[in-house]
């Protein structure tokens, strides 16, 4: 055996077939019926409706990676299909942060939504969207994250981690969810010729590689043949953020995608509005599209700067806190959309789990990162006497407190760390 072939092995590629399969997926045979998700016919049958009326559909999305290549995704493919008004809503980090709000859904009121598509988000959006049903919108959720003992009150909740289904594969991102209604769509409406689907692939490799899904399985066609779509350079948009980032379209990868377009198309949401990354996506024509990619540049070269800044001042307090187990460092001049980097970077600097805080007057806003076994989640929820909010999972965890009371919560998370390793 070659070492290439014991490394397919190793993956349990032992079959020539399975093999062939892995390096050179089969986007029709591993392609799902997509009415077997969840929902899916609901969905379908109330876009019909709004295909028909000419209703304003105004598609919810998310700031990050997978949720602005899903919003790209829908815009494209219902121009295509002939829905008359279609716009797109992207929270601000900032200001409506992720998922649906009141607020924001005033907002889309305003620009005069009849029906809300939500992508990247929307399961446990309860509250929001009853509120947005009491104002006549109705709303389609497509979503991947984790859902509540009860869907929400939605006309439809598209979502392969609800329980109860047959379809076979539940690890889809946002973008890949998104994908799936299109091809529903399809297969009812004039617009998009059964195949033409696959020039969103492009879009639909972006979110599956930034969400960090698993590469297997529906998945990993996707993201092959969008990488084959990419090449071909047929989205301006990203034809120029590929040049701008000095990528060369015919060698473009994976690691292109969550390293190289992935951080300038996050620099937009993270300083300023994720907006100017939808604008890039979404560019019809070269000059649009590299005022876009600029943009993004620009913002990108600041994010770095900013970053290496927050990273040298919270060395210096991490410097000073050589005894604690647990790293918590605080200040009232670091940017909140980029503390999350930093936070991974100290804890490679310090190997040790970090707490980064960024405080806005009386409150602060924190994110964290695990090192080893410790569960950022478990630290969050030892300190719930202390805090105001907070959640996550065991290796990344974010946390809302008082200002006042960060030595607090900091000699907490670190005597749950003694409690931990005793
Ligand atoms: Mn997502």
């Amino acid at each position: 055996m070659t070492l290439f072939e014991k490394i397919l092995a190793a993956r349990g590629l032992t079959t020539r077939a399975a093999r062939e399969e892995f390096l050179h997926p089969n986007y029709a045979s591993v392609k799902h019926d997509p009415f077997l998700l969840p929902d899916m016919r609901k969905a379908v049958d109330r876009l019909k409706k709004a295909h028909a009326k000419g209703e304003k559909i105004v598609i919810y999305g998310d700031y990050d990676i997978d949720g602005l290549s899903a919003t790209a995704i829908l815009l494209d493919a219902f121009g295509k299909f002939g829905f008359k008004e279609v716009g797109a809503f992207i929270p601000n980090r900032f200001v409506e942060g992720y998922g649906m709000t009141m607020g924001a859904v005033d907002k889309v009121r305003n620009m005069g939504a009849d029906l809300i598509v939500t992508v990247d988000t929307g399961s446990l959006c309860h509250a929001e969207i009853e509120y947005a049903s009491s104002l006549g919108i109705d709303t389609v959720v497509t979503d991947h994250h984790n859902v509540a003992e009860t869907p929400p009150p939605s006309v439809a909740a598209v979502n392969p981690k609800f329980p109860g289904h047959k379809y076979p594969f539940r690890d889809l991102c946002g973008a890949g969810v998104a994908f799936k209604l299109v091809q529903a769509l399809q297969t009812e409406l004039d617009g998009l010729p059964d195949g033409y689907e696959k020039w969103l692939l492009d879009l639909v490799a972006l979110g599956t590689v930034c969400d960090i899904v698993t590469l297997a399985d529906e998945n990993r066609a996707n993201v092959y043949w969008g990488l084959e779509v990419l090449k071909k350079q047929r989205r301006p948009g990203l034809k120029a953020l590929m040049s701008v980032a000095g990528i060369e379209p015919e060698k473009v990868n994976a690691r292109h995608l969550g390293f190289g377009l992935g951080p300038r198309m996050n620099a937009a949401g993270r300083l300023e509005t994720a907006q100017y990354a939808l604008d890039m996506l979404t560019a019809s024509d070269g000059l649009e599209a590299l005022e876009a990619s600029e943009k993004l540049e620009e913002l990108n070269i600041k994010r770095r700067s900013i970053q290496d800044e927050i990273f040298d001042e919270a060395c210096q307090q991490a410097d000073n806190m050589t005894d604690d187990r647990v790293l918590v460092v605080n200040s009232g001049n670091w940017n909140h959309g980029v503390i999350g980097i930093v936070a991974s970077k100290l804890v490679e600097k310090y190997e040790k789990p970090v707490f980064i805080i960024g405080e806005r007057g009386d409150e602060a806003t924190g994110s964290a990162r695990s090192f080893g076994d410790f569960s950022a989640a478990d630290a969050v929820r030892a300190a719930d006497d202390i805090i105001i909010k907070g959640g996550g999972h065991g290796a990344a965890a974010g946390v809302t407190l008082a200002t006042e009371r960060i030595d607090d919560f900091r000699r907490r998370v670190n005597e749950f760390y003694d409690s931990y390793n005793r």
